[in-house]
Parts: C-alpha cells; structure tokens; sequence
C-alpha cells in the first residue's frame, strides 16, 4: 500500500517558535516575527502539513509599536496560540519593552484585540486552563502565574515548577492537561545545535513536577542529522487522537562549516506515548502523513499587486507607515515612497516576503522613475545585498558587517526594467574564494564558495544579463547572528518608484 507521507519543513522559511492549535477539524498555527510589521504570521491547515497563510496576528501599530530602536531580532518573540470559551487567545512578548501581552479574537483571520498587558518576568508565555477554568501563564523559567484571561493581572505565583535537566535557557514552556497529568512541554540548551525539548508532569499545575524517564524526550544535538536544532516545541491531538509535535528546527547548508541561510523553520512529527510519557523525534525529512489529507493549491508564483490590499506574506522591518505604500496611486503597482536613505539604518522602505527555499529565484517588474529603487536579500541592516536602478544605471550593492561596496554596474535603458536574483546552492568543493571574472578578468562578485551563491542579473530584450554573483555565506545566521531568516523584497531609497510583479519561485531539486 502506498502510505501517504509529508515533507519537511511544513512552513519553510523564517518562521521559528511555531506554536498550534486545533478548534474541530482546523487548526491553526502563528510564528515569532521579530522587528517585522505586521507581526506573528498566522497559518490554517485542515492536516498539520498543508498551512496556507491567513493573516497577521498583530496587524496594527497599535498591537505593534516597533520604534526604529527596536534592533534586528528584536520585537516579538515565541507567541502561543489557544482557543478556550470561544475565543483565539495569541500571547507573545514585545522585546522592545520587555513586557508581554495577549490579544484575542473570535476568529483566527481578526481581527484581533489591543494588547492585555501582563507584569510577569521571563518571555515565551504559554496559556493553559484548568477544570475550573483558572488560567495559567507559565513563561520561561519555567515559572507559573494564576492570572485573570479578561485583565491579565496576575491572582497567584509565580511558582517556580520546573525548570529541566539542566541545559541552557529553559524556555518555550507549554502546559498541556491531559487526563490526570499536567505535562509541562518545554526547550533547552539553546536555540542553536544544542536544542533539545524535555518533559516533566504534575496532577497539578502548581506541581510538583517530576522529570519524564527519559529526557530530553526529542533532540537531534551532537548528530550528523540534515535537520538541526529541533526544540521550541508544541504539541496537538488529532481528531483521531493521535498526538502531533510542531518544532523549529534549521536545515544546515553547505560543506564543513555548515551555513543556516533560510532562519528557524517550522517542522512537525509524530508524538508517541510510552507508559504515560511523551516520545518524539527523530525528525525527518520525510515522515508517514496524519490520517487526515487536505492539500492546498499551489499559490501563484507573481503577485501582481492587483488585490485591494497586500498579502500577508508581505512584511517590513519595523514599520509600513500610510503613505510609504501604495495600490491605487498607480492601479495594479505597488508604490513606494523613500521614508529613509539608506538600507543599512532602520527607517527606510522595504516590502519583502520570507525566502523559503533554497534554490529559487525571484524577478520583478520595477519602474523606478526619478527615484533610487530596487530588490534586496536582507538579514538584518548590517547583511544584504541589493540590486538598485537610479537614473539609468543598475548597481549590485553588498553590505557585510561594516563594509559596504558597489560590486557591478550596467547602464539600462529609460522606462520599466526587470529585475532577477537567483539563489542556487554552490556545488563547487572544496569552499573557493574566487569569483567569476567578468571579458576583462575582473572580479565580478566578492567569491563564490559559501553554502549558495546569489547572481543578480537585469533582464535586457528578455534575457538575463548577469551583473554580479555574490557568495551567500555572508546572509547566513552564522554570519550575521540573530534569530531571522532571509527576506527578499522590494525597496526605494530615494524619491518613489513603482512595481508591477514580484514573481518568487521554487527552483532547486534539493527537497524544500
Ligand atoms: C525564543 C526562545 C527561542 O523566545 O528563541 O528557540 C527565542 N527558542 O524560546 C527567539 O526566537
């Protein structure tokens, strides 16, 4: 017989700290956003593997204030997502003040309350309710405070409960209230290679707790596995009562020393139970799929900018403030008005989506105008590199750390122009640090060698004409440290420009 089988990662891209929920046959899934506006992307899916995008949770500046201050990584942290008493309850942490919060709504797509306010130390909150409908908020630590869901205020503890085996930052707690148990799912060692996720249980959630048989009961640390750093962990129950783990987890790129080019992703695996304890891992690439099977269109590879309002994959750093953006100044485009003159300085105007895989292209259609625009791969401030039009010439821009430097130029002709970048993973070995040479033998690129090569082209008489390939190694969390992923988008610098595409596909045979 041919069992169905899913693969891994369920939603590719930077998109850690998943959490999930199931209300009937639907469940519901969100993810840590950081300096990101709008914030905790949120996912539907009728089986755990097919997610589509429904929303933002936090989609609003007033959910959502990220002042220019807030650094990369920055922002909003690990969000949990449940449903109880007919209400979606989100509750994240705001870095920027330190604080956490939690909004509701009677429906997962919003919208959603204002923020309640809670004054509870740790981060990476989790919510869960008792028989008589107490509510506990536990974040890390691994403490537990009683609180009230309407005002947030806190009615009893914290209670320290448990705090795991001994690793780094115990975190990412989850309470789950299982028959007699009261299980506390949590993460330690750190988000990085070390990551392991580890259980304890209490008949109540005051405790005490006592550590599972075997912890941690999921970890893939010290392994030659493709799939690393499996932790921050949350768990469903099927309709068929088959219990489920969603985790982030980074597929590793590239030879010795390996590169994460694409951030924290979300995964999921089977949970099995072993007298009474939870079981996990390892997680594969490929697993036998949940009983249920509801997949989903593919979505169109070109955003035409066409709709009322913008997509929600569409995201930008910190802020999208009115009248940085714009569908109908020039129906069927997207209009960007300059906020700021520089990529490498919060402030400025950028419109990207997650890179989710890792051979893909994407190409647009800009009409620059009299203004300075053009298409980025960004980690942070301090890590793109961009590919910008300004009165008639195209430039390949690189900023590493604290150099900055134009690596190409090409004149283009007056009107609108496409733009190509396409990320392919390097199959050269061992790493080189020579580049492709342009006629002349000069250097086009700043090498090539690292875990994918980045080639920046603009297309003349619909043919790509190669300006520069740029060694993906500096876009890489190893490089640029933080807990993002690469965003590729759209981006003025200067006076306004407008785009008539942006088409991302898929391009590479590696499984994505
Ligand atoms: C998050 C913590 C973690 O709050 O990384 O992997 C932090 N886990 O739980 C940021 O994502």
């Amino acid at each position: 017989m041919n069992v169905p089988s899913f693969d891994n990662p369920v939603v590719p891209g930077f998109h850690p700290d998943p959490s999930v929920c199931r209300v009937g046959e639907d469940y519901y899934l969100v993810c840590s956003s950081f300096e990101y506006f709008p914030g905790v992307p949120i996912f539907h899916s009728r089986d755990l593997v097919h997610w589509r995008q429904i929303g933002n949770v936090l989609d609003r500046p007033s959910q959502l204030p990220l002042p220019p201050r807030v650094p990369a990584s920055g922002g909003i942290y690990a969000p949990t997502i449940r449903h109880h008493g007919g209400l979606f309850y989100m509750i994240t942490t705001n870095m920027d003040s330190e604080r956490n919060f939690f909004v509701t709504a009677e429906r997962p797509g919003g919208p959603w309350s204002d923020p309640v306010w809670l004054d509870l130390p740790g981060i990476d909150p989790d919510l869960a309710w008792d028989d008589d409908g107490e509510c506990w908020c536990t974040t890390s630590g691994n403490r537990t405070t009683r609180i009230d869901p309407s005002s947030g205020k806190a009615l009893e503890g914290p209670i320290p409960i448990w705090s795991g085996t001994g690793g780094r930052y115990p975190e990412a707690p989850h309470l789950f209230h299982i028959g007699e148990w009261w299980y506390l799912l949590m993460s330690e060692g750190g988000t990085e290679r070390a990551h392991a996720v580890s259980i304890a249980r209490a008949r109540s959630p005051r405790g005490p707790f006592e550590p599972g048989p075997v912890n941690p009961i999921l970890t893939h640390r010290g392994t030659a596995r493709p799939i690393q750093s499996t932790g921050h962990a949350d768990m469903v129950c099927a309709p068929d009562g088959t219990w489920w783990m969603i985790l982030l987890a980074t597929r590793n790129h590239g030879f010795t020393p390996e590169f994460q080019v694409l951030g924290r992703e979300t995964f999921l695996t089977p949970v099995r139970w072993a007298d009474g304890w939870p079981v996990a891992g390892p997680v594969e690439e490929r697993h036998e799929a949940p009983a249920s099977w509801h997949p989903l269109p593919t979505p169109p590879a070109r955003d035409d900018f066409d709709a009322a309002g913008l997509a929600p994959c569409w995201i930008s750093p910190r802020a999208r403030p009115d009248g940085s953006w714009s569908l109908t100044e020039r129906p069927g485009w997207l209009t960007l008005h300059a906020t700021g003159p520089t990529l490498d300085r919060p402030g400025h105007t950028f419109v990207g989506r997650r890179q989710q895989h890792h051979d893909c292209r994407f190409r647009v259609r800009l009409d620059p105008g009299s203004g300075r625009a053009g298409v980025s791969v960004r980690l942070d401030e301090a890590h793109h590199y961009d590919l910008e039009v300004h009165e008639g010439v195209a430039s390949v821009n690189a900023r590493i750390g604290p150099l900055r430097q134009t690596v190409a130029r090409r004149a283009v002709p007056p009107g609108p122009v496409t733009l190509v970048v396409e990320d392919r993973t390097t199959d050269l070995l061992p790493p080189s640090l020579v580049g492709p040479v342009d006629a002349d033998g000069e250097p086009v690129g700043v090498g090539v060698g690292g875990p994918d090569t980045l080639g920046f082209s603009v297309e003349v008489d619909g043919v790509p004409a190669l300006l520069a390939e740029l060694d993906g190694r500096y876009l890489s969390t190893e490089v640029a440290t933080g807990f993002t992923g690469r965003v590729v988008g759209m981006y003025v610098t200067e006076g306004s420009a407008a785009f008539d595409w942006f088409e991302y596909e898929a391009t590479g045979h590696a499984p994505d």
